[in-house]
């Protein structure tokens, strides 16, 4: 349709997406021949047929499963580049992206192999396509603070081409009060800091990423819904939050699009965000988020626009080049 066109043009940036989310099926079985890895599919279809979810946890399990093809700097290079390759198609014109370096260091895959694969992909994406990107260092919660310090410690020597650290993986039963020292030395550090919250867990655990984890940007936040006096909060701070619909549905985080609190952010005033979290499992880009989304027909033109900006304003980018772009 021709609001499907509109959002598909619309210049944007990411600012939700795991990289290692965005391992296509037919990428894995590649990597995984390449280095010699057997993996536990017979085919891409086979393997497609598995990404059906009830909720966080299933997916995290196959998605780190799925991590294991990775070993060698140019696999993170090329999962890079594939990424960048498809976002630059929807119109995405900068992307802060999340890698979660524990899943690779925990298989003896050197911390320095990710970080030099990475920026490689990102540097030639620039080159290609003019799309400009940064990193966010995920720790995963699921681990210790013990680990997430050690991990912290690997950055050191690489923190000038780190944005942001973030928090992901299982959240409920890991509220963000686990991580508050480590945030508290990634931000004298100078990082950034983002945080899921509010995916699976209730709003206490927003209010904690706020109080405790001081973050820049709240990652997915649609639970702080359920408090009115958070979302007062997270609409007077100007927080961004980085919504991801068609992850929201595969995780039945919501039961239909339809209902999607996107709506509600809106009308309350919220800094919404429109991404994609781990395409290859949740079926779609950034394009296809806004097109569920426009699907709907609960959201007009000017919404769609408002959201792409949004983009923009909650990006890390500097004020004057955030200017160019909104
Ligand atoms: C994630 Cl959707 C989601 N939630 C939490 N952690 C994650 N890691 C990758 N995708
Ligand atoms: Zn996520």
């Amino acid at each position: 349709t021709d609001l499907d066109t509109f959002v598909a043009g619309l210049p944007k940036a990411e600012l939700h997406l795991h990289i290692e989310g965005s391992l296509e099926p037919e990428q894995m079985f590649a990597l995984a021949q390449r280095n010699g890895i057997a993996i536990p599919f017979g085919t891409v279809e086979e393997l497609r047929a598995a990404y059906s979810f009830s909720r966080l946890q299933d997916f995290l399990d196959i998605y780190y499963q799925g991590a294991d093809v990775l070993r060698a700097e140019d696999d993170f290079r090329d999962l890079a580049l594939a990424y960048f390759d498809r976002a630059a198609a929807d119109n995405v014109r900068h992307a802060e992206i999340f890698f979660d370096p524990q899943t690779h260091t925990d298989r003896g895959v050197p911390f320095d192999v990710v970080m030099r694969g990475l920026l490689a992909g990102m540097a030639e994406a620039e080159g290609r396509h003019g799309l400009t990107s940064k990193l966010i260092l995920c720790f995963l919660r699921h681990l210790d603070e013990d680990a997430a310090f050690a991990t912290l410690k690997m950055a050191e020597p690489w923190v000038d081409r780190l944005a942001a650290v973030g928090l992901d993986s299982s959240e409920v039963g890991h509220p963000p009060e686990k991580f508050a020292r480590v945030f508290e030395r990634a931000g004298a550090m100078g990082l950034k800091r983002v945080a899921h919250a509010g995916e699976e867990g209730p709003p206490d655990y927003v209010r904690q990423a706020l109080d405790l984890l001081h973050i820049d940007r709240l990652d997915h936040g649609n639970r702080a819904l359920e408090d009115a006096a958070l979302v007062a909060r997270l609409a007077r701070e100007k927080m961004t939050l980085t919504v991801c619909p068609l992850s929201n549905l595969k995780l039945c985080v919501v039961d239909h699009l339809d209902t999607h609190p996107m709506r509600a952010m809106l009308d309350a005033g919220l800094r919404a965000t429109v991404n994609s979290d781990d395409p290859a499992y949740f079926g779609g880009y950034v394009n296809d988020n806004f097109r569920a989304l426009a699907a709907t027909g609960r959201l007009s033109r000017a919404d769609f626009v408002t959201l792409a900006k949004n983009s923009f304003l909650g990006s890390f980018l500097d004020d004057a080049t955030i200017a160019r772009h909104v």
